[in-house]
């Protein structure tokens, strides 16, 4: 065995499941000892679209992300999307070969890059310690919530493995063992910080939730919290979903909040962040947390209780952990606050929140004509047809607030949200790698037309898995978001605005279903196709109006 297959099997042994990546000779046996240890493997087109896959699957499945690449270009072209998961903290191995030799065309500095854009970069280098090293670079990425990139040097991978035969056993061994030194452990959250936000719990009137990507796990945990303490329930983007079906769910915190959440949320006097750091996004600059109202993190970061709107007090844990701890000691409490004043749960507002709590609710005037279709029209004409069990992923750029906010998730594994970096891009692969994750569901892919064609490649992954996907395109023949940014201040827009493009026929090249739509009626071509077998994907290419910017732009611009 060679060490390249000592690795690909000592992955494999760690317990992940599919694997994406587009293969060379740098990464080729590694790659196949993956699939022949039972790693299902799924081939992208581009190494960017692989990385985001992976991150994507990581997110929905729950269990650490693995990508293979080639040495060089092949992690270069991977590297937008290994910025999304290391910022997003993903659990993700990057395999990648490695040309050690300077006068290699191949050749670059693969640590250097990784530790450019926050990953980690850790190296094969022993063909005796090899699955050591590699149960070392899976531990760092799953239990420090890092992407991990392990350089595989070219020979030492094409070396005879000198360690122990049985590369499964050992990994075993290895994995049942305490950490090393060096892992930090999960913190035991101190007595005292929850001490202090159980008072601040008991005292508020207004207490709002907010959970954020660390808090994904600890619906129950935070639903039975909420219920003794009377609080409102809201999410980042990111958790959007979590607390789908409680009558108290304000959705989305932020940019995409509605109005009535946002009225809510600037109403707390006690804000508890829940493994979310609250930024600007989450609270629109600062805007929705009151002046007067108290702050309080919970995260495993203690760093996070610091950055964006800043907490008056922190508690350093588990946010499932935390719940519960509060939870006990909160316990009797909640008749006498309920008593004591209106609190957050008043009938008056539960029926405040069914009727205004979603977008979908929130009056528009319909703006379609002229060959192109209102976006709002069409996402929510969208939102009726598809079922409910579907997994909604959303690219960058000024269309993403609509499908955000007017496709409704059926909990916090049906949205996707791959936007820690801002790249546009990556919506495609991203609604992959959900789907490959969660096959029971519809993935729905809602891309700009600049996003769709910077990531065009995966149509043929789409097509070639024969994932049943719905891929929406809001097509305003132009980067929408800088027509906004510029365009009123009189600049030229000729650089960001281009000629109609044919996505139908383009998806159709590749062997997709697609129906193009410029208004409501058109939407019957979405209803057949969810009629029908469902065999291969349906692009929906929809012509949009384009004439104004969006509101959660304008939040956009004030952070460039
Ligand atoms: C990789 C990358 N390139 C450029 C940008 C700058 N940018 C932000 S939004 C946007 C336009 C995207 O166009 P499209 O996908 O059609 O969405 P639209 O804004 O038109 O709705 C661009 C170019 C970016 N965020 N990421
Ligand atoms: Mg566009």
């Amino acid at each position: 065995m060679i060490v390249a297959e000592a690795v690909g099997r000592a992955l494999a042994a760690c317990g992940v499941g599919t694997v994406f990546g587009v293969v060379g000779s740098g990464n080729f046996h590694v790659t196949n000892a993956l699939v022949a240890s039972g790693s299902p493997f799924v081939a992208a087109r581009h190494e960017g679209g692989a990385a985001t896959m992976a991150d994507a699957y990581a997110r929905m499945s729950g269990r650490a992300g693995v990508v293979t690449v080639h040495q060089g270009p092949g992690l270069t072209n991977a590297m937008t999307g290994l910025t999304e998961a290391a910022k997003s903290r993903t659990p993700l191995i990057v395999l990648a070969g490695e040309a050690t030799e300077a006068q290699s065309n191949f050749h670059i500095d693969q640590a250097g890059l990784a530790a450019a854009v926050g990953a980690v970069a850790l190296r094969v280098t022993s063909t005796r310690a090899a699955v050591e090293q590699v149960v070392e670079a899976y531990r760092v990425a799953v239990e420090e919530r890092r992407t991990v990139l392990l350089n595989l040097p070219l020979g030492v991978q094409s070396a005879a493995y000198e360690g122990p035969q049985d590369v499964p056993a050992l990994v075993a061994r290895l994995l049942a063992a305490e950490p090393p030194s060096g892992f930090p452990a999960v913190k035991e959250p101190a007595g005292s910080e929850v001490g202090a936000l159980v008072q601040a719990l008991e005292s508020a009137r207004r207490p709002v939730f907010i959970a954020g990507r660390g808090a994904r796990h600890a619906r129950r945990e935070l639903e039975e919290l909420a219920e003794r303490t009377g609080a409102l329930l809201a999410t980042s983007a990111v958790a959007k979903g979590l607390f789908r079906g409680s009558p108290w769910d304000l959705d989305v915190s932020g940019g995409f909040a509605t109005p009535l959440a946002a009225e809510l949320i600037r109403a707390a006097d006690l804000v508890v962040a829940w493994g979310c750091a609250l930024n600007m996004w989450t609270t629109r600059h600062g805007s929705l947390i009151s002046p007067g109202a108290r702050v309080a993190k919970v995260d495993l970061d203690a760093a996070a209780l610091k950055t964006h709107v800043p907490a008056d007090l922190g508690v350093v844990g588990d946010v499932a952990d935390v719940a519960r701890k509060v939870a006990a000691q909160i316990a009797g409490q909640v008749a006498g606050q309920v008593e004591a004043g209106p609190g957050y749960r008043t009938p008056a507002l539960a029926g405040r929140i069914r009727a205004e709590g979603r977008w979908q609710a929130v009056p528009y005037e319909d703006e379609s004509g002229g060959g192109r279709i209102d976006p709002r029209t069409l996402t929510i004409g969208l939102d009726e047809l598809l079922p409910a069990e579907r997994i909604v992923s959303v690219d960058s750029g000024n269309f993403m607030g609509y499908p955000s906010m007017l496709l409704d998730v059926p909990d916090e594994g049906g949205f996707c949200f791959t936007q820690a970096f801002q790249s546009v891009g990556l919506g495609l692969a991203t609604a992959i790698g959900a789907a490959v994750a969660r096959p029971d569901r519809l993935p729905v892919a809602a891309l700009g037309d600049g996003g769709a064609l910077m990531g065009l490649a995966e149509l043929e992954t789409v097509a070639r898995l024969g994932l049943p996907m719905v891929i929406v395109v809001y097509d305003d023949e132009a980067y929408g978001a800088e027509v906004h940014h510029f365009g009123p201040h009189g600049h030229p827009l000729d650089t960001v605005t281009f000629p109609p493009a044919d996505l139908a026929a383009i998806a159709r090249g590749h062997g997709l279903a697609a129906v193009t739509v410029t208004r409501a009626e058109d939407l019957a071509g979405v209803a057949g196709w969810l009629n029908g077998p469902r065999d291969r994907a349906l692009l929906v290419h929809a012509k949009v109006t384009g004439e104004r910017g969006s509101w959660w732009l304008e939040e956009a611009f004030k952070g460039h």
